[in-house]
């Protein structure tokens, strides 16, 4: 049997426009592809954000192994000579007993390239009043060269033909339902690959789009003038949510029409070999529905139906059918509360892919619950949300959705819960900058053992410096972005391995991340704009790796080769987050303030 998307078509418009000028694309691709704006001789003792800094932000740098008093020179970018008033602070790693030297140049404001000098080393540094421009719309475009099901024609040299159209999925017996009996065969095509690997999971995708709904929602007017070169940039829907549209197309499939039950993911029994889209043949599953994938479906529906009512131009009907959805779901997830994801009960075929498997729904439940409050105003949903509502406020991540709900209270002013997740947010904020005065890397992140474990760049770092931005904004005053700035700069180079963590960005970034496109396309330089999971003591691919780890302390645990998924893999939640924390960074100066002085 065959059945194809059931009950939801739009027309979108635009999706086959073609770029008007192929060679401005040229130059947007280049520029921000290769930006190394600094030398390729740098030097690897002097760690810094290698992208840029804001003029009116610290300039701090990390100086390891050589101590700089009386050494430090920095010569402005008409190339005069400087006596910055450099204040030196000594730092110990937890870790490794390495030393090292807490560099803070005082007053560098003029935008343009520095050079920075302690004794015989020497790196540069950019003061610019955009410095995350490029490298913010990289990593949303990154999402466009990801699509699946599509061939790629606007990805420059990343262009590629159509590969998983996924028009032909099969219902795995854990899945079937009385509509849909095993070896039912359906059509769910579109969305984003998920990571290294080319499945496509409900909870991730979910869980990605929501944190770039929460940034879209604090930064409209930011979002709605970014454009990333995408087929849909010519319609008058911001790129941002025409991107969010191509995985939710996708995800509206996910649903099973008979009883509005979600399932966990569309994937391969076994994870693909690392060749290109197109080459792929293994067949492709739908299976088992869980109450986590079926939540956090119904929240970003919800979500969704919200955002998109203003754009029924572009997408007409779709906000109707989305807040359709998302209430359907909802109800299969009330009757339905502990059927998790159990991977290992899969058989005939059994299936070894990623689980995204979660053994709490409390936090599902609270976005969810939340999500369709803020959409209907009916008083059940606020019901459910104060009975799942969290005692804190944690980071962000796909297993742990709490901060999502928050975040649907503390965008509306006066909703019942605000004042309570505000509360919990501050207190968050507050112990995470504490430390900060005495680390190594003069940053909120990186200074505890759990910092680093699998996708902690993201995880930690970059969702850590979203929650920063957003109690930034909502106090109203610049206390915390001094702060997330910090973590950026911690991203971006400022680290103990000297990696800018971005591909395509700085002068010594990752070459040969786990993605399985930029590992086969023929092309040296991998996808621009993707974020590695990073550091992860934990090396859980050791055993499958041609060479060690080159150190076991928890932020050098980190190895860029093809093969190290449990440290350099990417993933679109992970990028989620760059999108989030980068394009607010990059918002900050259309504020009307900005950072003071300690
Ligand atoms: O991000 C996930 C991480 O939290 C888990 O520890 C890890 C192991 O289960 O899986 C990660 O997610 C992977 C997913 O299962 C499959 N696609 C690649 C994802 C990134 O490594």
């Amino acid at each position: 049997m065959i059945i194809s998307d059931y009950c939801y078509t739009f027309a979108a418009t635009n999706t086959h426009a073609t770029m008007e000028s192929p060679r401005l694309f040229f130059i947007f691709c280049h520029l921000s592809l290769g930006i190394s704006t600094v030398s390729a001789q740098e030097s690897e003792a002097i760690r810094r954000n290698q992208v840029g800094y804001y003029p009116q932000q610290e300039k701090v740098v990390v100086v390891e192994g050589v101590n700089p008093k009386g050494k430090v020179r920095v010569t402005a970018p008409d190339g005069k000579t400087l006596k910055p008033k450099a204040t030196i602070r000594k730092a110990t790693s937890p870790w490794s007993g390495k030393t090292r030297y807490v560099v803070d140049l005082g007053d560098l404001k003029a935008p343009g390239s520095y050079q920075v000098s302690v004794g015989n080393q020497t790196c540069g540094i950019n003061v610019s009043d955009r410095p995350y421009r490029d490298i913010a719309k990289a990593s949303l475009r990154l999402f466009y060269l990801i699509r699946s099901g599509v061939s790629i024609e606007q990805g420059g040299d990343y262009n590629r033909p159509l590969g998983h159209p996924d028009t032909q999925v099969i219902v795995h017996n854990s899945a079937a339902s009385s509509l849909r009996p095993a070896g039912t065969v359906i059509s769910s095509p579109y969305g984003w690959y998920d990571a290294g690997d080319y499945n496509k999971y409900v909870v991730n995708s979910a869980f990605s789009i929501g944190l770039m709904f929460a940034a879209y929602e604090a930064n409209k007017e930011y979002f709605t003038e970014t454009k990333t070169d995408i087929p849909e940039s010519g319609n008058s829907t911001p790129d941002l949510l025409d991107e969010m549209m191509f995985n939710l197309r996708w995800l509206l499939t996910m649903q099973d029409p008979l009883d509005g039950g979600v399932y966990h993911k569309l994937t391969t029994p076994k994870f693909e070999d690392f060749k290109m889209p197109v080459d792929c043949h293994q067949p492709r599953y739908v299976v088992a529905k869980s109450v986590t994938a079926t939540l956090d479906f119904a929240a970003v529906m919800a979500d969704a139906a919200r955002l998109f009512e203003p754009f029924q131009h572009d997408y007409p009907g779709f906000a109707g059918i989305a807040a359709a959805v998302a209430e359907r779901a909802y109800l299969w997830a009330k009757e339905h509360p502990t059927d998790f994801y159990h991977q290992n009960q899969l058989k005939d075929p059994a299936v070894t892919t990623g689980t995204y498997a979660d053994r709490n729904a409390r936090d599902e439940f609270f976005w969810a619950a939340s999500a369709l409050y803020r959409l209907t105003g009916k008083q059940h949903y606020l019901d459910d949300a104060r009975q799942n509502q969290p005692q804190r406020f944690t980071t962000p991540s796909w297993s742990n959705v709490a901060s999502l709900g928050a975040f649907e209270w503390l965008a509306t002013d006066a909703s019942p819960l605000r004042n309570t997740m505000l509360e919990q947010l501050t207190a968050y904020c507050n112990e995470a900058i504490k430390g900060v005065d005495t680390s190594c890397f003069q940053s909120p992140y990186g200074n505890s053992p759990r910092d680093f474990g699998w996708g902690c760049l993201a995880e930690r770092c970059c969702c850590q410096g979203v929650a920063l931005l957003y109690a930034d904004k909502l106090l109203g005053s610049d206390k915390y972005r001094r702060y997330a700035l910090q973590n950026a700069d911690y991203l971006l180079g400022r680290n103990a391995t000297g990696y800018c963590y971005v591909t395509g960005f700085g002068d010594k970034s990752p070459m040969h991340p786990h993605h399985r496109p930029s590992a086969s396309d023929g092309i040296e330089r991998p996808f621009p704009g993707m974020l590695v999971g990073g550091p992860n003591p934990g090396q859980q691919d050791k055993a499958e790796l041609p060479l060690p780890y080159p150190s076991d302390f928890p932020d050098e645990s980190y190895l860029d080769i093809t093969k190290s998924y449990a440290s350099n893999e990417i993933a679109i939640n992970w990028n989620a987050s760059l999108v989030a924390f980068l394009s607010w960074l990059d918002a900050l100066p259309s504020l009307p303030f900005f950072l003071s002085t300690k």
